[in-house]
């Protein structure tokens, strides 16, 4: 074997080397953390359980449409009277919504309907929703996909 043959062979094997120490790293490095898509979860700072759902259906792209929000303390009792106000956006994108939804009507038992919401274009939105009750002022993000 040639000096020169001897170096390329020397390569060769460190690359495979270095190949097979970065799958090692890739294959066993935690994935990384996506947005969390449960539609309920506590509020950010424990005060509220809150849940969303569609009100008719999984929304559509450039439809108007309405989410029920229930609002229930940490005990699992309804949360009456409270205010509810919603922002979000594209997280992506550094834009917000496209509307201004409100909450229009109590359905009773924490449930609160909010209209006016529209998902302009596909990807990944956040519903930020702000809750002043008695028991304080909290908040909680959702995330969707479109
Ligand atoms: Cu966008």
């Amino acid at each position: 074997m040639t000096s020169a043959w001897r170096m390329v062979v020397g390569a060769f094997g460190l690359v495979a080397l270095a190949i097979g120490f970065l799958s090692v790293v890739f294959l066993t490095a935690p994935a990384a953390p996506g947005p969390d898509f449960a539609r309920s979860k506590n509020s950010a700072k424990g005060l509220y359980a809150l849940s969303i759902a569609p009100e008719a259906g999984e929304p559509r792209q450039g439809e108007l449409h309405a989410w029920v929000v229930t609002v229930k303390t940490r005990q699992g009792a309804p949360v009456e009277g409270a205010a509810i106000s919603v922002g979000g956006g594209m997280p992506e994108h550094a834009h917000g919504l496209p509307t201004s939804p409100e909450a229009t009507a109590y359905l009773g038992d924490g449930r609160y309907r909010i209209e006016g919401v529209k998902f302009s274009m596909p990807g990944w939105w956040q519903l930020k929703l702000g809750v002043s009750a008695p028991a304080g002022a909290d908040e909680a993000t959702f995330n969707l996909v479109l």
